[in-house]
């Protein structure tokens, strides 16, 4: 007797990991069946999903008869327990390994995988800011974009009062969060900069770029002609964290943005910053230059969908009317 491997995806589309997670599937037309988990309705923490995933978040990933041999579909069953997995960098490991994402994860080569581990575990306490500490706010607090719609516009006096005492607080908040972001991102630029200096060098800059094992990954230079060959898993996890933020117009905003969040948001007091701090092109041009390339891999706006469909009413949260 044989049966099919089979994947099933916790998740949800609001998740900066689990975006990650949903959109490598979907570049490579991995089939697999997805349960969406709104953590913003609590639904992480019920009983049922507790039981299988203890640590209580998304993504999370199972999957049934997962001893599979590379390539195969078929698999003689045995009494393989479910293999049940949480965090999105070891379930990313997990499937370019078995599924032969050999690109993002080049199987045997210890040095590369060192280093694309290595981004993927700085992500979780750095890039990941981007989330935890500036975009999470503007999530739980996204009556406050809806606010004037919601009541029609008829607001008193004392709920007006109130919402712009929740903004301002919403607003110090995401702005001490972003200067928190501008380390980590000063490091990807280093490194982009770099990467792009030793391209440069081996004359790679010229024409097509010539992809081979030390100039791919684990953070694309921007210079490469095929998008999804030339990332790694580390490009798509930090991506993730950042385009949700860009798409706010609060990384890389536009003129008519940033004057808006210069008004909304001030620099904490404690903080050595004269202006708001957020990341502009000019600070951070190799930055820009790979979020520009990592966004035209493809099934890009696919997965960022619903997500961006959000963008207005979540920068309405500290500029309401846009
Ligand atoms: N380091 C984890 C982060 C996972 C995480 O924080 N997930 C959030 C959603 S983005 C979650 O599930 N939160 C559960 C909750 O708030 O109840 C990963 O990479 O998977």
């Amino acid at each position: 007797m044989t049966a099919t491997p089979s994947l099933t995806v916790f998740g949800h589309y609001i998740s900066q990991p689990s975006r990650a997670v949903l959109w490598a599937l979907a570049m490579t037309r991995t089939p697999f069946q997805f349960v969406k988990m709104d953590p913003t309705k609590g639904e992480c923490e019920s009983a049922q999903f507790l039981q299988k995933f203890p640590a209580g978040v998304i993504p999370a990933l199972e999957v049934l008869h997962p001893a599979v041999p590379l390539h195969t579909t078929t698999v003689a069953v045995e009494t393989v327990p479910p293999l049940r997995i949480t965090e999105s960098s070891a379930i990313l490991k997990y499937l370019a390994l078995t599924r032969g994402w050999e690109d993002w994860y080049p199987p045997g080569d210890l040095e590369q995988q060192a280093r694309i581990d290595s981004w993927l575990h700085w992500n979780n306490s750095n890039t990941r800011l981007a989330t935890t500490a500036v975009f999470r706010h503007l999530l739980r607090n996204m009556d406050l974009g809806m606010a004037t719609t919601s009541t029609g516009g008829a607001v008193t006096a004392s709920e007006e009062e109130v919402i712009r005492a929740r903004r301002a607080k919403v607003a110090s908040t995401v702005s001490a969060g972003l200067v928190q972001l501008l380390d980590p991102l000063k490091v990807l630029e280093g490194e982009l900069s770099a990467r792009a200096a030793t391209a440069r060098l081996s004359g790679l800059h010229a024409g097509r770029r010539q992809v081979d094992k030390s100039s791919r990954g684990p953070l694309v230079t921007g210079e490469g002609s095929s998008p999804s060959r030339d990332l790694s898993l580390a490009d798509i996890a930090i991506y993730c964290e950042l385009d949700q933020l860009e798409r706010v117009g609060l990384l890389f905003p536009s003129a008519d943005d940033l004057s808006g969040w210069q008004s909304a948001l001030k620099p904490p007091p404690e903080s050595n910053h004269v202006s708001t701090p957020i990341a502009t092109t000019t600070d951070f041009p190799f930055l820009r230059q790979w979020m520009t390339a990592v966004s035209a891999a493809p099934e890009h706006d696919a997965v960022r969908a619903s997500m961006f469909k959000l963008a207005p009413v979540l920068k309405g949260v500290l500029l309401p009317g846009r």
